[in-house]
């Protein structure tokens, strides 16, 4: 996949370009449909499958209501969208100069004249341009005008708790609410968070025996409070593991942190960046009376992550 962070680097317009235009937080199974519609369009045109989107996501420089957040960073999105099998992933740095050019002249100047489009796949409910005076139906109007066609996937419905479409706001709900599970029936994947390895308080191993790793989160979105069975990806390999996300209330310095205890392996994983995919929530946070009691149900929630782990996540 080609990937360009700027319009100024497109040298001349795609042959028959086919492009999908959104913010795809999350490259969720809806923004999975728009891409798969692109490919086809494409393959039908012998065209130029292209992914636009924008960075920062327009909400945080528009957002008045301050900004959710995001269920993928952009690395991720990139690597998603490239696995989609994706041409061409077009970047658009997004300020409040961008966000003032009209609708028209996003269609005429962009889209038309300088990426070459031919056909474009969008979902039902975006809009862009000033005001957001870009819609389906201000497409609908200009596409014989400027020649190229628009095409508006269905809705997916996925059923995970309520039968509703796919939308990002819901995934981020469902993550929200630590239901890992169903986050994985609208993502078709597991829902993942990346960071680096850093020091935490060196507790796990001396006081408890069990050594964690403490990840400072580069994702935004992070599941509700709680220990989750997780497959873990280091330089080292892909292992099973266990996370606990909260404030450890059995302590008393009640500091957040995300710390997972990987099970088989007790290499040195400080400074290393590492991603973890969330399968199971197995449990709430709980303050112990001691230390002890608190061991006995982390090995227990070890034990419990080995069973509900399988052996190819
Ligand atoms: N700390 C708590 O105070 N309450 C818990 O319920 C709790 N559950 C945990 C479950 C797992 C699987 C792991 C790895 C840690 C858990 N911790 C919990 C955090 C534990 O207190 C922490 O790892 C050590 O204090 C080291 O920082
Ligand atoms: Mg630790």
């Amino acid at each position: 996949m080609k990937t360009l962070y700027s319009l100024d680097e497109i040298q001349r317009p795609f042959p028959n370009a086919v492009v999908a235009i959104g913010n795809f937080d999350g490259v969720h199974l809806g923004h999975q449909a728009i891409f798969q519609r692109v490919r086809q369009k494409a393959r039908e045109i012998n065209g130029t499958s292209v992914a636009m989107t924008f960075d920062p996501h327009p909400v945080k420089v528009l957002g008045n209501n301050g900004s959710p957040p995001l269920i993928t960073l952009l690395e991720q999105k990139i690597e998603l969208i490239e696995a989609l099998g994706v041409d061409v992933f077009l970047c658009v740095p997004f300020d409040q100069s961008f966000a003032a050019v009209s609708a028209h002249a996003f269609l005429k100047n962009i889209l038309i004249d300088k990426i070459g489009m031919k056909a474009l796949v969008i979902g039902k409910d975006y809009t862009f341009g000033k005001n957001r005076k870009g819609n389906v139906a201000f497409l609908r109007q200009h596409a014989d005008e400027y020649g190229f066609e628009v095409i508006v996937p269905d809705w997916v419905p996925v059923s995970a708790g309520g039968h509703e479409r796919v939308s990002s706001t819901r995934v981020r709900r469902i993550i929200e609410a630590g239901r890992v599970a169903d986050a994985k029936a609208l993502l078709g994947r597991y829902y993942q968070i990346r960071g680096q390895v850093v020091t935490g308080r060196n507790r796990g191993g001396p006081l408890l025996g069990i050594p964690t790793a403490n990840i400072k989160l580069a994702d935004e979105l992070c599941p509700k409070t709680g220990v989750y069975a997780v497959m873990v990806q280091t330089p080292e390999g892909r292992f099973k593991g266990v996370a606990n996300i909260g404030y450890s209330p059995t302590f008393d310095d009640h500091l957040f942190t995300v710390e997972v205890h990987l099970l088989d392996f007790n290499k040195d994983l400080y400074g290393t960046k590492i991603r973890v995919d969330f399968i199971q929530r197995i449990r709430g946070e709980k303050k112990f009376n001691n230390f002890d009691e608190l061991k006995a149900q982390i090995r227990k929630d070890i034990e419990d992550a080995a069973q509900l782990l399988p052996d190819a996540a």
